[in-house]
Parts: structure tokens; sequence; C-alpha cells
């Protein structure tokens, strides 16, 4: 199995409530390690871009407007199989059906206060990726 990189981001509903290392323990629980981290405030044209899949759907308004209500922490993921390692410890979009011990299960609010994203293929993790880091920013 090839080691993978994906991307993932603490959401603003994950910074205000200071749950920053609760999710990354998380993480590395699950034995993916954070090679880049940094918490920043995403700009509206930032989130638009990110999210450009999603606007014609009718909650793209609601979306951009959470993603830019406070901190997020941008983050690369390198593990082995990280980018289905990292859907699985995050749960389902509606922590309503999130398993067990799933991150969404434990922290998030609603199907749109979730907590956390995670790349959903390794191509889009490398396009996500490079809107946040430069090369040097990512250590393995
Ligand atoms: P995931 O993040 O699990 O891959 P997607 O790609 O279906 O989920 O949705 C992208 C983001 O849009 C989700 N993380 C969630 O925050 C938001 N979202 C999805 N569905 C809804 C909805 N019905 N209402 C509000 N926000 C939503």
């Amino acid at each position: 199995m090839a080691l993978e990189r994906t991307f993932s981001i603490l959401k603003p509903d994950a910074t205000r409530r200071n749950l920053t290392g609760a999710v990354n323990a998380a993480i590395e629980k699950a034995g993916l390690r954070i090679v880049a981290q940094k918490r920043l405030r995403m700009r509206r044209e930032e989130a638009e871009t990110f999210y450009a899949v999603h606007k014609e759907r009718p909650f793209f308004g609601e979306l951009v407007e959470f993603m830019t209500s406070g901190p997020v922490v941008v983050q690369v993921l390198e593990g082995e199989n990280a980018v289905a390692k990292y859907r699985e410890i995050m749960g389902a979009t509606n922590p309503a059906q999130a398993a067990e011990g799933t991150i969404r299960k434990q922290f998030a609010q609603s199907v749109g206060e979730n907590t956390v994203h995670g790349s959903d293929s390794a191509e889009n993790a490398e396009i996500e990726i490079r809107q946040f880091f430069s090369g040097n920013e990512i250590v393995g």
C-alpha cells in the first residue's frame, strides 16, 4: 500500500469550541501523521473556490458563510491509504448517520457544522493541498 496524502480542514465549529487538540488526537490515533498545519481565516473568495463543485447546491451560500465565520485549521495528513482512512474516521457528512467513535459522531453539530473536511479522492487532495500550502510548508 502506498503512502498517500490528504487535505483536512478543522472547521470553524471546531476552533470555536477549542477542539483542535481533540480532533488532532483522533487523527494521530488512527495512524495519520500531520505533516503540515496552519490556522487561518478563509476569505470569501477562497471558500468559494474551495467549494466550487457545490456552487449550484442550495446550501452553497450557507456553506461559504459558515466556512468564513471563524478561524479554521488547514492540514496535510500523510499515511497508508490516507484519503480513505481519514474519510473513515471522519464519519458520515450528517452526524446523525455517523458511526460510533468517528470524529463527526463525537463532535459535529449538524450536517453543515460538521467539524472536519477531508478530501474525497487523491486527485482532489492534490488540488486542495496546492490551494493552501506551498511545497516547503509540508514536511513529512
Ligand atoms: P463531505 O464533507 O462529507 O465530503 P459533501 O462533499 O457532500 O460532504 O459536502 C460538502 C460540505 O457541504 C459538507 N462538509 C457540509 O459541511 C456541507 N453540506 C453538505 N450537505 C449540506 C446540507 N444539506 N446543508 C448544509 N450544508 C451541507
